[in-house]
């Protein structure tokens, strides 16, 4: 396994999500101007991408005072359920980037793990974020890393763990629409922000996609709803054959860029195409159950940020949104299974309730790496 790359400032890197997991963390939706129904509908598919998850590493799920007894009637008594107050739901942009140390050896074989505090501002601002206060969400990384005791590198850069992906030998994958997007650094040149990744992610090279996937508006088009690496050298596209549809142009942009550059050892991308569901739309119905509030609306008609390439790796299984769209659900369990022979493929189905809040499996997941010892 890797313990190559390049040292990050700190001599810790970010692993590639494939690489051995000691536990996944999971916030608990709450919400209702954000997640529909009084996040009931919402809550049991969090309750199953959890329980799922749980079958191949523990799970921990944080829940607000409010919400405590509620998630632990829901969960599997093997999924652990601590209290936690949140503003939202989303551990994959407020929970830590978690590392791990290059240092393990024989004669110290428990790699050192650590985490990244990035800061966040709720994907834009008081303006343009989805709500105005995330004076909790702010605190869920260190709360994390306090519970598992693990040293803390806090940043004052705002960055959203959705925004970036590694391949774990010194790639970053991450899109110009989010990261250079004023409505969050605006004060950091595109090389700054480089040096930042470069320095805390143990990475050397970067790849910018210029936009994420259409609709992905919540975000400013994350790149984990685009594209996420399979392994070194190999990367899943969200793609659409469809010309007339919006996502046609984007995923024609990524997949040229990608073709025409390496990753950090020099390799060239191979680039496997998922096929988008749908497209797919908000309803009436749907867009009634979400009360306004402090919260971005969410308006009937809106196109749905949807895509399989929003899954999250466990040990040994891929936990896969699936959308009620029989023909692009199994294809994309059969390009998923293809692509990681070595893990099985769980479906979640109902994912349609978490992308109407705004994101997917990945984006409510939050790998905390176990490191690896080097013989
Ligand atoms: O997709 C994500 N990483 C988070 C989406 C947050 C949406 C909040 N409404």
């Amino acid at each position: 396994m890797d313990m190559e790359g390049t040292p990050s400032l700190h001599g810790y890197y970010m692993p590639a999500e494939w690489e051995p997991h000691s536990q996944c963390w999971i916030g608990w939706p709450e919400r209702p101007d954000n997640w529909r129904n009084n996040a009931v509908p919402g809550q049991l598919v969090f309750a199953r991408v959890a329980s799922a998850i749980s079958k191949f590493e523990p799970v921990t799920v944080c829940a607000s005072g409010a919400q405590w007894a509620n998630a632990r009637s829901q969960l599997p008594e093997n999924v652990r359920v601590v209290e936690m107050s949140l503003n939202d739901s989303w551990f994959r942009d407020t929970g830590p980037t978690i590392v791990i140390g290059r240092s393990a050896s024989c004669s110290q074989p428990e790699p050192k793990v650590a985490g990244i505090d990035w800061n966040f501002n709720s994907w834009g601002g008081v303006d343009d974020g989805c709500y105005p206060d995330w004076s909790h969400d702010l605190l869920v990384a260190q709360k994390i890393l306090a519970i598992e005791k693990l040293p803390r590198f806090p940043h004052t850069m705002i960055l959203e763990g959705g925004s970036i992906h590694v391949d774990g030998e010194g790639t970053c994958l991450t899109t110009e629409e989010c990261l250079l997007n004023k409505n969050r650094n605006p004060n950091l040149t595109k090389e700054q922000i480089e040096d930042q990744l470069k320095a805390y992610l143990g990475v050397t090279k970067i790849i910018w996609l210029p936009r994420g996937l259409y609709g992905d508006d919540d975000t400013n088009g994350h790149i984990d709803n685009m594209c996420c690496f399979v392994k070194p050298g190999v990367v899943l596209l969200s793609w659409t054959d469809d010309e007339t549809d919006p996502q046609y142009e984007r995923a024609v942009e990524a997949f040229s860029v990608l073709g025409n550059t390496t990753d950090a050892k020099g390799r060239k991308l191979e680039v496997i195409k998922l096929h988008v569901p749908g497209p797919l739309y908000m309803t009436e119905e749907e867009a009634a159950g979400v009360s306004q509030d402090d919260a971005k609306p969410r308006l009937a008609g809106t196109r749905l940020a949807a895509s399989y390439v929003n899954f999250y790796t466990a040990n040994g299984a891929i936990i896969a949104p699936q959308f009620g769209d029989q023909k692009w659900d199994d294809e994309a369990v059969r390009v998923l299974s293809k692509a990681f022979p070595y893990h099985e493929v769980v479906k979640i189905e109902g994912a349609r309730e978490i992308v109407l809040a705004g994101g997917n499996i990945h984006c409510i997941t939050q790998q905390q790496p176990r490191g690896i010892v080097q013989p």
